[in-house]
C-alpha cells in the first residue's frame, strides 16, 4: 500500500508506522494503544534497521521505544515486563543522566539512548 510505502516499514511479521508528530512518552504510549498497537520494541538487528530507516527519513530527531527502567533503575523492560532480548545502546548508554532518564529512545542513527520521559520525541507505533 502507498501509505505503508511512504510512512511504514514492514519487517517479518511486524509493521512500524510513524505518526509523524512528537509527544512526551506517556502520550506517545496512548497514541499507539488507541491505534491498536504499541511503542516500538526492536527485538533484533533487522527490526532495529527497519525502525532506523523510518526515524531517519522522518527527520524529526529521536523516536521513543517501548522500553523503560521506571520500575527498577538500570533494568530496562518491555511493556509486558520481560527483560530485553536485544539492545543497541549508544556507547556509554544507558547512563540515567541527571537521574532523570527512564525512557529508551532511538537516535536517527539507530542507536539507543535513555532520555527523560517528559521530553517530546517522534511517535512510531508497532503493529
Ligand atoms: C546527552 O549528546 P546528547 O545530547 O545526544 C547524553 C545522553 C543524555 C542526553 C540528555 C554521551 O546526549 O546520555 O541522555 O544528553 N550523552 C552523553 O539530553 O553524555
Ligand atoms: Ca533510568
Ligand atoms: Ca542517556
Amino acid at each position: 500500500r502507498l501509505e505503508l510505502f511512504l510512512h511504514g516499514q514492514s519487517v517479518g511479521q511486524k509493521v512500524f508506522k510513524t505518526a509523524r508528530f512528537v509527544k512526551p512518552f506517556q502520550e506517545a504510549q496512548q497514541v499507539c494503544a488507541q491505534a491498536g498497537g504499541q511503542l516500538p520494541s526492536p527485538r533484533n538487528a533487522a527490526e532495529n534497521e527497519a525502525l532506523k530507516q523510518l526515524v531517519e527519513i522522518e527527520n524529526k530527531g529521536a523516536a521513543f521505544l517501548s522500553m523503560t527502567d521506571s520500575q527498577t533503575e538500570g533494568k530496562f523492560i518491555y511493556p509486558g515486563g520481560e527483560s530485553l532480548v536485544y539492545s543497541n545502546w549508544a556507547s556509554g548508554e544507558p547512563n540515567n543522566y541527571r537521574d532523570m532518564e527512564d525512557c529508551a529512545e532511538m537516535y536517527t542513527n539507530g542507536q539507543w539512548n535513555d532520555g527523560p520521559c517528559g521530553e517530546k520525541r517522534l511517535v512510531v507505533c508497532e503493529f
